[in-house]
């Protein structure tokens, strides 16, 4: 049995469950109890050929009840897998939708009450769900139309602290556009990346970066130091999704403002690539004392490489940078007298 506000997706999502169950080789029927919205009886009809989905209703009924009667012994008669009950969110007030909602319950003794809420309302969708869970025992919840809104995830983490469990989503308006709600899968696709997994690896390539500068701040830098560095940051690819999530003072500090950037960001990867064949192919001896690297060490590791050795000089650049920064840092903490 649906249930829900006018306009949350009731009849729609009906539709979309009996396709999905359909799908997996069940027979399934759908009753339109609706006797308010002009056109739920057409509405639903015409939904549950599209799906082959059995149908029943009565046109122009007024009392739900007696249609639901007569629905159920028609499916029966049927010989149905599953029952789908859509029922009408259009009333005068909430009391009456509630208390309409109940007297179908208690006729249908349902296995299942299916809650349809709109995502579009963000997080009212708690005090929505805690409303209809004082009339009838809320069993699950379609979350709908979250192609359509920016408040997809404040409706969700709000359905979520109401204690009702979400086992579908609708995420579109073609009856095929239906998913099972699966949390791991949907915190990946809001944070844009692939899956968990990997934002977990993303962090801890973080955390191997702050630890890395913790040891350069200490003065232990060279160029494998860099090479380290370069290697935790690579991991953590085009970052910009996450990086809205974490406090910047996380990061190293020349990355800050690029990393913010995607355009900025997917030019300093290049870079970083760059920068990992030119340390490929340097001599360990050259990676522990960059200092011995002259012009003709300089040409060897380009062509190694396969880049300029403008890049090769840029590297090193970066290097002093870092190790005059280290320097001051050092000198400076001298000075505080820590
Ligand atoms: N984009 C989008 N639109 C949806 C989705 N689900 C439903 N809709 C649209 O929302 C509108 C209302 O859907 P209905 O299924 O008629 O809603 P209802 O709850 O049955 O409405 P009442 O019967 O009046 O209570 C329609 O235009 C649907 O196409 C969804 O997942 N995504
Ligand atoms: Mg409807």
């Amino acid at each position: 049995m649906l249930i829900g506000v006018e306009g949350s997706g009731k009849t729609t999502s009906a539709a979309k469950l009996a396709r999905f169950y359909i799908k997996r080789n069940l027979r399934v029927g759908l009753i339109e109890t609706d006797t308010y919205r002009p056109g739920a009886y057409h509405q639903l009809k015409q939904l549950a050929e599209k799906v082959n989905a059995l149908f029943y209703g009565e046109e122009n009924s007024k009392d739900p009840i007696a249609i639901l009667r007569h629905g159920l012994e028609y499916m029966q008669r049927n010989k149905v897998d599953l029952i789908i009950i859509d029922t009408a969110g259009r009333h005068r007030n909430e009391e009456e939708l509630l208390r309409e909602a109940k007297a179908i319950y208690d006729e249908a003794k349902p296995d299942e009450i299916m809650l349809v809420i709109d995502a579009t309302i963000g997080r009212q969708a708690a005090a929505q769900t805690e409303a209809f869970m004082k009339y009838v025992p809320i069993h699950s919840v379609f979350l709908t139309k979250m192609d359509s809104t920016a408040k997809a995830g404040g409706a969700l983490t709000s359905v979520i602290k109401s204690g009702a469990r979400i086992k579908f989503i609708g995420v579109g308006e073609d009856v095929d556009e239906v998913e099972v709600f699966d949390a791991n899968k949907y915190v990946s696709r809001l944070l844009g990346m692939g899956d968990l997994e990997s934002l977990i690896e993303r962090i801890r390539a973080i955390e191997e970066e702050s630890k890395i500068m913790e040891e350069i701040e200490e003065g232990k830098i060279n160029l494998l130091t860099i090479k380290r560095q370069i290697d935790s940051l690579m991991k953590l690819g085009p970052l910009s999704k996450i990086l809205e999530l974490l406090p910047t003072s996380m990061l190293p500090m020349q990355y800050r403002a690029v990393m913010l950037d995607e355009e900025k960001m997917s030019n300093a990867q290049e870079m970083l690539r760059r920068w990992r064949y030119i340390l490929d192919s340097m001599t360990k001896n050259e990676l522990l004392n960059p200092d011995i690297i002259n012009a003709s060490r300089i040409r060897r590791i380009a062509k190694g490489a396969g880049v300029t050795p403008k890049d090769v000089k840029e590297l090193l650049n970066y290097y002093q940078l870092m190790k005059r920064m280290v320097n001051q840092i050092k000198k400076s903490r001298r000075r505080l007298g820590s």
